[in-house]
C-alpha cells in the first residue's frame, strides 16, 4: 500500500503498466474532486511527486505514507447532538448549556484527550510489598489518571445531575458532557459511572445522616474533596446470578457497624475511595440466609484517614482485554468495616438503583465509541486516496459509513430519551407512563447499544484498512474498550431477562406505556409526506408486536424466555425508529434527518414476530438448540 514500494524500477515487466499507472501524478489520472478537496489532493499529488524525486533509500524511510485522521471540537462537529439540544432545551438553558459544551469541547481536544492517551500508555500497576517486605497492596495509577479525577470534579460530571440547576434538564446536560468526555477519558468514565450510581442510591435512601458526608464528596465540584465509588457485586461464582453467587458474610459489631468477610472477584476502579457491595448478614449463630432475600446492601470506605486499607487485601489486578487504563482487582474482605444501608434482605432491589444508572452510563459509552470511530473514519475518508480518488468519493465506502451513522443516530436518540425521562423522574414531574417507560427502556437500550457499538467499531476499524489494526494508531484501544459494553453491567441475555422482569413486575403496564409513547411520536409525523413509508413500517411493526404479546402471553414461560432477546431487539428498533421519525418531523429538520429515519425503518423492525412464525420459540426448538450445540461433543455421548 506504499506508493514508493510500488514504483521500484526493477518491478517485473508484467506488472509495469499497472504499477506505473498508479505512480503517475494524480492530476493526470483525473481525480474526481469536489470543491474544497482540490487543495488536499494537490498536496497529496505534490507529495507523490516529491516521493518520486527522492533517492530510493530516503523514500523508504522518510515518506509519510498516510495522513492521520483528526477530530476537532466534538460538540461543534456533532450535528445530531446540537439539533437535539436546540429542539428540546428551553432557550435560556440552551444558551448556557451550549456555551458550556463548546468550552468543554475545546478542553477535551486540547487537554483531556492527551491525558486519556497517557492513561492508556501507563496502566495501573500493583505493588504488593514495599522494599522492606511489608505488605502494602498499593495500586499505583499514573498522574494523568489523578488529573482525570480532578477534571471530573471541576466539570461537575457527577455534580451537575444532583445540583439540578436546570431542573429536569440537568440530567441531560450531565449525560451529554459524559458522552463527550467518554472517548477521551482514558477509562475514567468507569469510576464515574459507579460514582453516579452510588450517589443515586444514597439520594434514593433520602440521604441518611450517616451518608451525608459521603454524598457531599461524591457530588462535589472541588477536586480536593471529590470521591469516586466502586460497585463490588461480582464474586467468584459469577456476576450475573448475584442472588446465588454472593458468599460474603456480614457480622454485626457492638457499635452497630458490620464487618465483611468474603472474596470480591471483579472490582472495577479498585482505587476508588468508597464502594457499595452486597453481603449476607449472619445471625447470632453465624447462619446466613441464601438466595436474593438474604442479601443486604453495604457502604464502606476503602481506606482509613491514613490511607490504610480497610481490612482489605488486594489479591491481584485482572488481566483484561480492554479498559486496561482502569484497575480492576480481586479483593479479599477480611473484616472490612461497613455500614448497612438497605433494609435487611433488600440488597438487590436497593442496588438496582445503582445498576440502572451504570447501565445508562454503559449506553453513553456505547454511543460515544460509535461517534468517535465514525468521526475518525469520515475524516480519514477526506484524506486518504485509493484507486485514484479520495475514499469519500467511493460510493461503496460512503455507503458503509452512512450505515454506521444511521445506527449511531438511532442509539443516540435512545440515549437522549432515557436521560430525558430520568430527568423528569428525578424532579418529580414524570407521568406514570414516563416512569414505566424508563424502567423498560434502560435494559433495552443497554443491551441493544452494547451490541451495536461492538459491530460499528469493528466495521469502522475496517474503514482504515490495515492501519485500523495497528496499536499505535489508538484505534484498537477504542475497539477493545468497546467490546466490554455488552458484557459488564449485565450481558445481553441477562438484560433481556430484565426486560421480561419489568413486564412481569408491572403486570404488562410497561408495554402499554411503550405502545402509547411510540404512537404519540408517530402522530407528530403524520403530516410529513416524506416520512410516510417510515411511519407505516413502524406502525406495522407495532401491530405485529402487539399480536406477538397476545400470542406469547397465552403460551408458557419457555416461549417468553426463548423470545426474550428478539423481543428486546424489537423494542429497541421500533422505539428508536419512532424517535428518528419524531426528530425528522421537526419543522427545521434536515433532509439527512429524514433519510436516517427512513433507512432505520427499512430494517426488520419486528424480528420477534418473524421468529414466532418460524416457530423458533417452541419448546421443541429448545431441544433442537441443545442438539445443534452439542453434536459431536463428548457431553452428549451418553445420551445417543
Ligand atoms: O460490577 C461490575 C463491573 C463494574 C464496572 C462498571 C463500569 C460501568 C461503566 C460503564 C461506562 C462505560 S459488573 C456487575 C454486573 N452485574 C450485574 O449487572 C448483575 C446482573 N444480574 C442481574 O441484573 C440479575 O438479573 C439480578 C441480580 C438483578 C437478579 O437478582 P434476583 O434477586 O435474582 O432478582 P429478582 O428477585 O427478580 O429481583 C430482586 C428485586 C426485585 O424487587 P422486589 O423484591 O421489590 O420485587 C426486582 O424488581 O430487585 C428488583 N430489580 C430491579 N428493580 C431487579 N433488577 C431491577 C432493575 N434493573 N430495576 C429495578
Amino acid at each position: 500500500w506504499r506508493s514508493s514500494a510500488t514504483c521500484k524500477p526493477w518491478q517485473s515487466g508484467r506488472f509495469l503498466p499497472r504499477v506505473w499507472e498508479r505512480c503517475q501524478p494524480l492530476s493526470r489520472k483525473g481525480i474526481n474532486t469536489t470543491a474544497g478537496q482540490g487543495q488536499q489532493v494537490g498536496m497529496r499529488e505534490k507529495q507523490v511527486l516529491e516521493d518520486l524525486e527522492m533517492p530510493l533509500a530516503r523514500r523508504e524511510t522518510e515518506t509519510l505514507f498516510q495522513e492521520q485522521p483528526q477530530t476537532g471540537n466534538q460538540y461543534l462537529e456533532d450535528a445530531l447532538l446540537r439539533g437535539y439540544l436546540k429542539t428540546h432545551l428551553p432557550p435560556k438553558v440552551l444558551e448556557e448549556v451550549n456555551r458550556d459544551l463548546e468550552r468543554f469541547g475545546n478542553r477535551l481536544l486540547t487537554k483531556i484527550k492527551p491525558l486519556g492517551w497517557e492513561c492508556e500508555l501507563n496502566p495501573p500497576v500493583f505493588r504488593q510489598y514495599d522494599a522492606w517486605g511489608r505488605r502494602v497492596d498499593h495500586i499505583v495509577t499514573c498522574s494523568a489518571w489523578g488529573r482525570m479525577k480532578e477534571i471530573a470534579a471541576e466539570e461537575g460530571l457527577i455534580a451537575e445531575a444532583y445540583e439540578r440547576r436546570y431542573s429536569n434538564w440537568s440530567r441531560l446536560h450531565q449525560a451529554v458532557k459524559l458522552y463527550l468526555f467518554s472517548s477521551s477519558s482514558g477509562g475514567f468514565n468507569c469510576p464515574l459511572a459507579m460514582t453516579d450510581g452510588a450517589a443515586k442510591v444514597i439520594e434514593s435512601l433520602g440521604i441518611p445522616r450517616s451518608l451525608k458526608n459521603a454524598f457531599d464528596h461524591l457530588t462535589s465540584r472541588d477536586p480536593k474533596k471529590f470521591w469516586t465509588s466502586g460497585q463490588w457485586m461480582t464474586e467468584r461464582r459469577g456476576g450475573s446470578d448475584v442472588a446465588n453467587g454472593t458468599e460474603t458474610v456480614a457480622r454485626k459489631q457492638p457499635d452497630g457497624t458490620y464487618r465483611l468477610y468474603g472474596f470480591k472477584w471483579f472490582t472495577s476502579a479498585a482505587d476508588s475511595d468508597v464502594t457499595l457491595t452486597l453481603a449476607r448478614v449472619a445471625d447470632a449463630e453465624g447462619k446466613v440466609k441464601q438466595g436474593s432475600s438474604g442479601l443486604s446492601l453495604f457502604f464502606l470506605k476503602v481506606r482509613d484517614e491514613e490511607g490504610k486499607l480497610n481490612s482489605i487485601q488486594v489479591q491481584r489486578l485482572k488481566d483484561k482485554l480492554g479498559t486496561r487504563q482502569m484497575a480492576t482487582a480481586e479483593l479479599w474482605l477480611d473484616g472490612a468495616k461497613a455500614e448497612l444501608i438497605s433494609a435487611e434482605g433488600r440488597g438487590v432491589a436497593s442496588i438496582s438503583n445503582m445498576l440502572n444508572i451504570t447501565r445508562i452510563h454503559n449506553v453513553i459509552g456505547a454511543v460515544a465509541s460509535m461517534r468517535r470511530m465514525i468521526s475518525l473514519s469520515r475524516d480519514y475518508a477526506r484524506r486518504r486516496v485509493a484507486f485514484g480518488k479520495l475514499l469519500k468519493d467511493h460510493p461503496l465506502h460512503m455507503q458503509t459509513i452512512a450505515r454506521m451513522e444511521v445506527q449511531t443516530r438511532g442509539a443516540f436518540l435512545l440515549l437522549m430519551e432515557i436521560v430525558r425521562l430520568l430527568g423528569l423522574v428525578e424532579t418529580n414531574v414524570a407521568s406514570e407512563q414516563d416512569q414505566l417507560l424508563l424502567r423498560l427502556l434502560i435494559p433495552v437500550a443497554k443491551l441493544y447499544t452494547g451490541k451495536q457499538a461492538s459491530a460499528v467499531v469493528v466495521e469502522a476499524m475496517e474503514s482504515f484498512g490495515g492501519q485500523g489494526y495497528m496499536e499505535d494508531t489508538g484505534l484498537p484501544v477504542i475497539v477493545r474498550d468497546t467490546l466490554v459494553l455488552s458484557i459488564w453491567e449485565g450481558t445481553t441475555n441477562i438484560l433481556s431477562l430484565d426486560v421480561l422482569r419489568s413486564l412481569t413486575k408491572s403486570q404488562g403496564q410497561v408495554m402499554a406505556a411503550f405502545f402509547s409513547a411510540a404512537q404519540q411520536k408517530l402522530e407528530l409525523a403524520s403530516s410529513t409526506a416524506k416520512l410516510e413509508p417510515a411511519v407505516k413500517q413502524t406502525r406495522d411493526a407495532i401491530s405485529s408486536l402487539a399480536q406477538f404479546t397476545q400470542v406469547a402471553g397465552s403460551k408458557g414461560a419457555v416461549t417468553m424466555e426463548l423470545a426474550a432477546r428478539d423481543f428486546s431487539y424489537t423494542l429497541a428498533r421500533i422505539y428508536a425508529g419512532a424517535l428518528l421519525i419524531e426528530h425528522a418531523a421537526r419543522p427545521d429538520a434536515s433532509s439527512t434527518d429524514i433519510a436516517a429515519a427512513r433507512r432505520w425503518c427499512n430494517q426488520e423492525l419486528c424480528p420477534v414476530a418473524t421468529e414466532l412464525e418460524n416457530s423458533s420459540y417452541e419448546a421443541e426448538e429448545a431441544v433442537v438448540d441443545g442438539a445443534l450445540v452439542y453434536e459431536g461433543s463428548p457431553a452428549c455421548g451418553s445420551r445417543l
